[in-house]
């Protein structure tokens, strides 16, 4: 288990008792616990899902399939009367939800559920969740106190980090949060890449890092999910996920905000780093709820060759 908290060996650990040993103060401990057990009520809706679209659009102009309202829903309901929530802004939401009295201490930010599209092929999909304590917009991720990310694959598993580390935890059959990896750490280099857009809309300068990364043996390891693609370079310890800025699309595809800050974070904290070429992703400053981000994230190494090139010093 390596350099833990404490001796594990004697009795398995679960979220809760973890992030009691490892200092998380009591009100986060409580929120982060219940947004994981939120986990389990979407994942349930992911079986009984119909894969009916609901006939709604989100304001982005995609259409919603009834997964995602329902996992919004779900989110939204259960942090309402937690106590701890204040403002709720999620992918879903066409604005901030104020779901508290104003006087609570947290922000919260989700991607219910991101990835909802590949529900029909079987495929994992997850849930993106950002902490904040103080506000958010005209701020950079600076603002968060803690991420986490839940990915429904073959096992539910939940990665948090509180600043203290980035830890995964496997629900087991008693529905318990079960510690699986503690203190996940990046090798300074990987061995994989996952990479999102068309190659004939990449630019030329993103094209010849790939082409570095194919010349170096990178093994490419893409879903066309971004929870379970980023959880991938996290738990094999290394590699970069990548979804760049696009000819017609200069900001690429992901969300500052809902997905890429929360996944910088938890990256960070396992000793990773997140770009979007240029600048850090937690120094990015947030003006909207909609704000796309090219992102490089992932292992030391790929991340500052990839800014190498696309900064022209390659
Ligand atoms: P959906 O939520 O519509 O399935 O999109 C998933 C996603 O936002 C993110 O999870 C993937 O990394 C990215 O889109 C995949 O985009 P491409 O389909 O363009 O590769």
């Amino acid at each position: 288990m390596g350099e833990g908290i404490c001796d594990y060996t004697k009795f398995s650990v679960d979220l809760r008792r973890h992030m009691w040993m490892a200092g998380v103060e009591t009100e986060l401990r409580r929120l982060i616990w219940q947004i994981a057990v939120t986990g389990k009520y979407i994942s349930a809706k992911i079986h009984e899902s119909n894969r009916k679209l609901a006939g709604f659009q989100n304001i982005y102009g995609e259409d919603q399939l009834s997964l995602d309202r329902s996992a919004d829903e779900i989110l939204k309901n259960q942090l309402q009367f937690s106590g701890f929530v204040r403002e709720y802004a999620s992918e879903e939401q066409a604005q901030v939800v104020k779901i508290g009295t104003g006087k609570e201490k947290y922000f919260i930010t989700a991607d219910p559920l991101d990835g909802s599209s590949l529900v029909d092929s079987n495929l994992s999909m997850g849930t993106i969740i950002g902490i904040h304590h103080e506000k958010v917009f005209g701020e950079g991720g600076k603002t968060m106190v803690a991420a986490l990310y839940i990915t429904y694959g073959p096992l539910i598993t939940m990665v948090y980090s509180a600043g203290k580390g980035a830890h995964e935890f496997v629900l087991n059959r008693e529905g318990e949060y079960v510690l699986s990896h503690e203190n996940i750490r990046l090798k300074e280099r990987g061995s994989i890449y996952s990479l999102g857009g068309l190659r004939r809309d990449w630019l030329p300068e993103h094209l010849r890092y790939v082409e570095y990364l194919e010349a170096e043996g990178y093994k490419l390891r893409y879903s066309g999910g971004f929870v379970p693609d980023i959880n991938q370079v996290l738990i094999k310890n290394g590699g970069i996920f990548m979804y760049p800025a696009l000819k017609k699309e200069p900001k690429g595809k992901l969300r500052l905000l809902f997905e890429l800050q929360p996944m910088a974070f938890i990256m960070e904290q396992a000793g990773g780093c997140a770009s979007n070429g240029v600048e850090d992703i937690l120094s990015l400053k947030v003006e909207d709820l909609g704000q796309r981000c090219p992102i490089y994230i992932g292992s030391r190494f790929e991340v500052d060759k990839a800014k190498e090139y696309l900064q022209g010093k390659n």
